[in-house]
């Protein structure tokens, strides 16, 4: 009922509508109309009401539920089923343990994270409100040992949409941070169920900073945050959509035919570590190469002190740049 309600107030942005033309359109009392726009302008929506001339829709808040996602994504399949939460222990620990029964392109977001992921069993920080947390659930038709191509393509939709729609210098930091300036804007954890030789499904995690004017610090040598990097906040809302439309169009190629060349190509054009001396860390300990190439897998290709060239792939490893972190 609020989702028809708003849908209706949003067709008619900054024109009155009055409270009986509402009714009549959607087939519901005049009293429950009022009811409705009182709970959307309690919940931040700016609605103008005037006896003689009905509501007035002026401004929406730029808020991550499941009214205004399913109200505004612009997507086939991806993210046509939503979970909204204020707040959550994890995203991916929700899409992971809902798994059997959300459908492929599940779309699970929190305003705030409290044990917020990273890989290797690091947290990642989530404050409420100023950032994308968020999983998306995938049921591809994949062998397990071609998951870590998922991440490259969601950082290459992650680099073309922050490049696109935010002018940002976005580039991908093999295999799953997206950096500006040297600093990171975001982080991609992808977590896998699988048996022998068969993927169930894929949990693909993405937080982006938007709206952090400061980081703890311990993070603020590494961080970023699009407000920080533009100097002025920016919306969700639409940056969302755009970036679920993006991944999409990079993930229908690589899941109905394993045509992974248009993520690649971004991958290698955006990369902020290819033609760069790298740390690679490691379990055994890090070692000093030259990252020269991501070979047709998107596997890193990396070139040490004897010439010897070793192809990575991204499970546990982690890229520093030679001199500090990227
Ligand atoms: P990562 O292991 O590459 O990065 C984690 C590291 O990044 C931390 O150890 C810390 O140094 C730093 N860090 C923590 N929080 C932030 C932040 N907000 N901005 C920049 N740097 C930070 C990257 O792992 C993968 C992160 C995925 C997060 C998403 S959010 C939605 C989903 N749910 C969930 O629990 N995780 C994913």
């Amino acid at each position: 009922m609020d989702r028809t309600i708003l849908k209706f107030l949003k067709a008619h942005k900054n024109t009155y509508v009055s409270g009986e033309t509402i009714s009549n359109a959607l087939g519901v009392s005049r009293t429950a109309v009022w009811k409705h726009v009182k709970a959307l302008k309690e919940a931040g929506y700016e609605i103008e009401s005037s006896s003689r001339k009905g509501y007035r829709l002026l401004n929406e808040p730029d808020v991550l539920t499941e009214d205004e996602l399913v109200l505004g994504m612009k997507t086939k399949w991806l993210g046509k089923t939503v979970r909204c939460f204020e707040t959550i222990d994890s995203t991916n620990r929700y899409a992971k343990d809902h798994a059997s029964e959300l459908p492929h392109g599940a779309l699970i977001v929190s305003e705030e994270q409290q044990s917020g992921r990273g890989r290797l069993g690091r947290d990642w920080t989530s404050t409420s409100g100023e950032g994308i947390w968020m999983s998306i659930l995938l049921k591809p038709d994949i062998e397990p040992k071609d998951a870590p191509q998922i991440t490259q393509v969601a950082a290459a939709a992650l680099a073309s949409t922050l490049r696109r729609i935010c002018g940002l210098e976005a580039l991908i930091k093999w295999p799953n941070d997206i950096v500006v300036g040297g600093k990171k804007l975001c982080g991609i954890l992808t977590e896998m169920g699988a048996e022998l030789g068969r993927v169930n499904h894929i949990v693909l995690g993405i937080g982006l900073n938007v709206n952090q004017s400061f980081f703890e610090p311990e993070l603020s040598e590494r961080a970023t945050s699009i407000r920080l990097e533009l100097g002025e906040a920016a919306a969700r809302k639409p940056l969302l959509f755009a970036l679920l439309q993006e991944l999409e169009a990079l993930l229908e190629p690589y899941l109905e035919r394993k045509d992974f060349r248009p993520a690649l190509d971004l991958c290698r054009r955006h990369s902020a570590v290819l033609g760069k001396r790298v740390k690679v860390i490691g379990r055994k300990g890090s070692k000093e190469v030259l990252a020269i190439r991501l070979n047709d897998e998107g596997a890193l290709v990396v070139r040490d002190e004897q010439g010897d060239e070793t192809a990575l792939v991204s499970g546990e490893i982690s890229i520093r740049s030679a001199d500090g972190y990227i």
